[in-house]
């Protein structure tokens, strides 16, 4: 397959980078200063993308590749790519669902523990050598006890964490596009009623203009004076200016963020707060699920050019059997 021109947006993880520059004609797209020089030389031959969230991949990049056949994303999350350009226009989008389920689900529940028991400021009370100078951190508010939880997203990722809940006791409802068969907790049509009525919202929602901001002013207002937020989907779907509010003013207890709007950036308000708790996009961040989703990758291009379709193409761009 030396013969294919494929372009990776960013350094992406070895595994990725000498599978594909041993399998294709690897392109690393240069800074953005060369990079029309580079697109204008070298676009015309390239014939697939292998992309992260580090860049963007919209009508106009994707434009600039006339023989452009796939888009490999390493993530499940791809708002960094304009799907339904992509799918209008015959290129075939890919993401890495399912490897990392179980992962991301575990660190949603190490998150809503560490954010609730108030674990990391517990860890820095004993390394601040409080602990023997002033006696024991203090008894926490926050309890899993008796909780109810409302998963924002209920997908792969978000019964993972259902069935994570229901093990630590916890009540379970949902809201997301419409009711699904065959699930065992309550559904929600309004995302303000819900968290009118839990504890705890989770939100798994995945970016993009369907979910901006749908966690707003109102919807932390409806959780209220002892509610807790755990994001581990996207920072895009909160509104970040109205959240810093709502802890500053104690409209809602306490937050727990795994992902932020304008990643790496993280408001220093946010990094102002003792009483929750940031993670910088941690997710799926272990070796063993990293590798596991560089490789679907890979697999999806390989496959791709070896006339058998995408692996796992998004719902945007089905696989209609017919290549081109
Ligand atoms: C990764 C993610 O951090 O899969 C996703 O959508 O957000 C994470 O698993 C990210 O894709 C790595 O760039």
């Amino acid at each position: 397959m030396k013969t294919i021109d494929v372009l990776a947006t960013g350094t992406m993880i070895p595994l990725i980078m000498e599978q594909l520059e041993a399998t294709f004609t690897l392109h690393r797209l240069p800074a953005p200063a060369e990079r029309d020089a580079f697109l204008a030389a070298a676009g015309p031959r390239i014939r697939a993308v292998a992309t992260g969230g580090h860049a963007r991949m919209d009508a106009a990049m994707m434009g600039a590749l006339p023989k452009l056949e796939i888009v490999a994303n390493f993530g499940v999350g791809y708002d960094s790519v304009d799907a339904g350009w992509a799918g209008r226009n015959g290129i075939v989008v890919t993401n890495t669902p399912d490897v990392l389920t179980e992962e991301v689900a575990d660190t949603a529940l190490g998150l809503l523990l560490m954010t609730v028991r108030e674990l990391s400021a517990s860890e820095r009370y004993l390394r601040a050598g409080h602990w023997v100078a002033k006696g024991a951190f203090p008894l926490t508010h926050g309890t899993l006890r008796g909780k109810s939880v409302g998963i924002l997203a209920l997908g792969r990722i978000g019964k993972a964490i259902a069935k994570r809940c229901e093990a630590f006791g916890l009540t379970i409802s949902y809201h997301g596009r419409s009711a699904q068969k065959d699930v065992p907790y309550r559904y929600y049509p309004s995302l303000v009623e819900m968290a009118k009525d839990v504890d705890i919202l989770i939100s798994v929602a995945p970016g993009g203009a369907e979910t901006h901001h749908i966690i707003d002013a109102a919807v932390l207002a409806a959780l209220g004076p002892t509610g807790v937020l755990i994001n581990i989907g996207r920072g895009s779907v909160v509104d970040e200016p109205a959240l810093i509010k709502a802890l500053q003013d104690r409209t809602i207890a306490t937050a727990g963020l795994d992902v932020f709007e304008h990643e790496p950036k993280v408001p220093a308000e946010l990094i102002a707060m003792d009483h929750i708790v940031l993670l910088p996009h941690v997710g799926s961040g272990s070796h063993h699920t990293r590798r596991l989703m560089g490789q679907l990758v890979v697999d999806n291009l390989t496959s791709w050019f070896a006339g058998k379709g995408p692996l796992t193409p998004v719902a945007e761009t089905p696989w209609s059997g017919i290549k081109g």
